[in-house]
């Protein structure tokens, strides 16, 4: 009798132990916020927190995944044109749906690509699309309907160079809007989508409209 009472006992201590853990280093746990309310915009990713360029982060729990840099958490006005630079220095993972190639959403339907093709040579120039199998990332606000795929680094590219992605889109009432990436980028999980894709201030965040 004693020892079963210690037993649901202890299983109960472990379920509250278990709880609080999750709850205090998992669900309560944010990364920090970029300075704002900002009309501008610049972010850098990266195929691991590790190797980031212009925003180290030396003590990150998560070296190895896939990032958005500096943060995901992005504070921007209401009502306003947002100017967005993405310095993206990933490789191409590419998307299962091919009509994410496309860029939906931003000012002008399109988006402006400084890169490097495939023999390694800086171009430049307005894109309305990418080929799907050639996307890292993509930066994506669904309840605003901006969509932006961005271009793998070509294996060419200069070390330590990165493809300058820059567009532009409109922000509506305020409100906190989920953005994420859709390109299954997390290597190492189940099907792609695990682990950064799934946690705030890695390949997902939130667009707060104030
Ligand atoms: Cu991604």
């Amino acid at each position: 009798m004693l020892g079963r009472l210690a037993f649901v006992a202890g299983s109960v201590v472990a379920v509250i132990v278990a709880t609080v853990a999750l709850v205090g280093l998992f669900m309560l746990q944010r990364p920090g916020t970029l300075e704002g309310p900002s009309t501008s915009i610049h972010l850098e990713t990266v195929a691991a927190v590790g190797a980031a360029i212009e925003w180290p982060r030396p003590n990150d729990p998560h070296l190895d995944w896939v990032s958005y840099l500096p943060t995901t958490i992005l504070r921007v006005p209401a009502n306003s044109t947002i100017n967005v630079q993405i310095d993206q220095e990933d490789g191409a993972t590419g998307l299962r749906n091919p009509f994410w190639g496309k860029v939906f959403g931003t000012d002008g339907g399109n988006m402006h690509v400084k890169y490097f093709d495939d023999k390694g040579n800086p171009q430049e120039g307005d894109m309305t699309s990418i080929d799907p199998t050639l996307a890292a990332h993509t930066f994506a606000v669904p309840d605003l309907g901006v969509f932006v795929p961005l271009l793998g680094i070509s294996d060419n590219a200069p070390a330590g160079s990165a493809n300058i992605i820059t567009f532009s889109f409109k922000t509506k009432g305020p409100g906190v809007y989920r953005w994420q990436c859709f390109v299954p980028c997390a290597a190492g999980t189940v099907f792609g989508n695990g682990g950064p894709m799934q946690t705030l201030g890695y390949m997902a965040g939130e667009l707060i409209v104030s």
